[in-house]
């Protein structure tokens, strides 16, 4: 088939004949397999198939070179039309046709049940529906940042346009005038439970069109105006395309069915449609080498994505013992560092209406380019800002805790299973927002973290651990979630009071480090709670109970040799501005219970929802103060 990049005003005739042939061979694909797998949403995958039929062979994508650099992007948002996505790109020769038929769906086959982006020519692993919109902006603000000249299509389902995210997408692309993208919409007028109009109305062209974008319409069957309307030209404005299309299109009884959305045709069912597509039924031989497929693999990612990264780590900043400083400072200064010394690589750098507080705004007065405001739109941000790293960018995004984690948890799991290379930095962590009150207070997030394998969380003692953790994330792969309070912290310092975090320290994912030496009982503290763990120890020093104390900066990364290490105290006590039940506590309580013969554990932290006042009074009022921690070390010891 000629691909024509789209150069010419018009589909050419032939490559128009071409592509329906296509189209009618992936119709009885898109049953086969549905069918052979017993599951599987035909419905939609029929109404969409000309939409991708003339994208994949048109844009300018390579199946011989996937990855290529300038390519165009095409992006399926509503992932459950993967028989028709399959069906398109195994005739295209982005991979094997006849393997995706048999093995939809089978475990350890790559034809997973929503599309998967470890396949070539698919840009998202998606099911989530809303998502694939910001995923595309992020692509594409991360494409025109590195110079790259291209069209990005999305391609989404009418039902899906209920979600909420979506609104918050549009209006980012308006206001970043993505002029060179195209968002197509499946207008089928149906979802699982009925008519989208009844399920839940929604004036599509009226509110893009109140976002400033274009909305045209188009016959989603017909390929030769799909062409003409997909084609990218001048636009003024991102462009919406309202492509009307039929549920089941091709096969009579399954027209216009809701039932058919997301159901297999049965075998009598099947052998009617083939029939009336005229499509050969060879059903049992294809059953046949379904149960003796060979699994190709065992693991859900094929491979780890290469990823891109900052490569200077920049002059690293180291903060004096007297210093008296936040964490959430260091970063700032450690962002704008990073910047500076990589000009050919700055960062993209997100915010939601919090740059002030959260310490990018020297960062955005110097980089105003690379720094995008995205307002109260956590879900797009995080969505975005984690699929702009899948575009040749390393991005951080920084927002309050609560936000930045507990608002957004299912978007960093998608970016978790897409394999994002997100720097996301949280401040405002913990009891030590203070007077915000308990809607502020991110006290959950070791625990969510912990259920994200795709993420590495960090939780700094003091400024100079930020720093070098900032610089560590943004020259090591893959998503980190840098956590820290409000508050002015000491300097962490030795014993003989130098610095302990000293200018030649460099960050060690998954290391604990141990701030004070001692026999009886350790302690193990995370994040603004190292400075109070040091100073119970010398209360404890004074009474005779000799205690050693670490800072656990990585709680979801516990090692077993340093758990081996812990065996030998009389008690361990872990330390945390954060819920005991799924923090750090929770996880040496684990660690410690795995390697057996463990001495008592006593967790102290935050056993309920915090309130409004000061954050030390919080603490007070938590049992986090140094002489509290004494007190319920002694209270254990005796
Ligand atoms: C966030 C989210 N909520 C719910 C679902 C479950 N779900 C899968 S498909 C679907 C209906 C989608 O309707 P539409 O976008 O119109 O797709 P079509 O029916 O045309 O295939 C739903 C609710 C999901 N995948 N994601």
């Amino acid at each position: 088939m000629t691909r024509t990049n789209f150069i010419p005003q018009a589909l050419p005739a032939e490559t128009e004949k071409e592509l329906q042939n296509l189209c009618h061979q992936a119709r009885g694909n898109i049953l086969k397999m549905t069918s052979l797998a017993a599951s599987g949403h035909p419905g939609g995958s029929m109404s969409s198939l000309e939409i991708f039929a003339l994208l994949w062979s048109q844009a300018n994508v390579d199946p011989a070179k996937p990855s290529m650099k300038n390519r165009d992007r095409i992006l399926v948002s509503h992932g459950h039309t993967s028989p028709a996505v399959y069906s398109v790109l195994g005739v295209l020769n982005f991979f094997d046709l006849h393997e995706a038929v048999v093995s939809f769906r089978l475990a350890g086959s790559d034809f997973e049940g929503h599309i998967e982006r470890h396949l070539p020519g698919i840009e998202l692993t998606s099911g989530n529906l809303g998502q694939g919109l910001s995923a595309a902006i992020g692509m594409g603000i991360a494409d025109r940042s590195n110079g790259v000249k291209n069209h990005i299509w999305v391609v989404a389902g009418d039902g899906e346009n209920q979600k909420g995210q979506i609104s918050e997408a549009r209006r980012f692309a308006s206001k970043f005038m993505m002029n060179n993208l195209t968002y197509i919409i499946d207008l089928n007028h149906l979802q699982i439970s009925g008519d989208t109009a009844d399920v839940m109305p929604v004036n599509l062209r009226a509110e893009f069109e109140a976002s400033g974008w274009d909305v045209v319409e188009v016959d989603g069957h017909n390929l030769g105006d799909l062409y003409k309307t997909l084609r990218p030209e001048e636009q003024k404005k991102p462009r919406l395309v309202l492509a009307r299309t039929v549920m089941g299109k091709g096969v009579s009884f399954m027209e216009n069915k809701a039932g058919f959305h997301g159901r297999a045709l049965k075998k009598d069912e099947l052998e009617n449609a083939l029939k009336e597509l005229s499509i050969e039924n060879n059903m049992e031989e294809l059953a046949a080498e379904r149960k003796s497929f060979l699994k190709s693999r065992t693991t859900s990612c094929r491979e780890e994505p290469a990823y891109h990264l900052m490569k200077n780590a920049g002059n690293s900043i180291t903060y004096g013992i007297d210093h008296k400083g936040d964490n959430r400072s260091a970063w700032g200064k450690a962002l704008v560092s990073l910047a500076d010394a990589n000009p050919e690589n700055i960062p993209l750098v997100f915010d939601c209406d919090l740059a002030g507080s959260v310490k990018t705004a020297e960062f955005a007065a110097k980089y105003p380019g690379h720094f995008f405001q995205t307002g109260i739109m956590e879900h797009h941000t995080a969505t975005m800002a984690g699929c702009s790293t899948l575009a040749d960018k390393v991005s951080f995004w920084s927002d309050f805790g609560v936000f930045a984690i507990d608002e957004t948890f299912n978007q960093h799991r998608l970016n978790d299973i897409n394999h994002t290379n997100l720097k996301v930095v949280a401040t405002h962590c913990g009891l030590d927002v203070g007077p915000d009150g308990k809607t502020h207070h991110c006290i959950k997030y070791v625990g969510l973290m912990r259920a994200l394998p795709n993420y590495r969380t960090i939780v700094p003692a003091d400024p100079n651990q930020t720093d070098r953790a900032v610089r560590h994330a943004a020259t090591s792969p893959g998503n980190y979630f840098i956590a820290m309070g409000r508050s002015r912290l000491s300097t962490i310092s030795r014993k003989d009071g130098s610095v302990f975090f000293h200018k030649n320290y460099e960050f060690k994912y998954g290391a604990a480090d141990q701030f004070r030496t001692g026999t009886d009982v350790a302690i193990l503290a995370m994040g603004p709670t190292c400075e109070k763990a040091i100073l119970s120890a010398q209360i404890l020093e004074v009474g005779g109970i000799s205690t050693a104390v670490w800072g656990v900066s990585c709680p979801t990364e516990i090692s077993e040799e340093f758990v081996k290490n812990l065996l030998q105290f009389k008690h361990i006590i872990t330390v945390e501005d954060h819920d005991t039940e799924t923090g750090l506590g929770a996880g040496i309580a684990l660690a410690l219970s795995e390697a057996g013969n463990s001495p008592p554990l006593t967790r102290i932290g935050v056993t309920h929802y915090g309130m409004s006042g000061d954050a030390e009074e919080l603490y007070t009022m938590q049992g986090l103060q140094p002489e509290q921690i004494a007190e319920t070390i002694i209270e254990k010891l005796s």
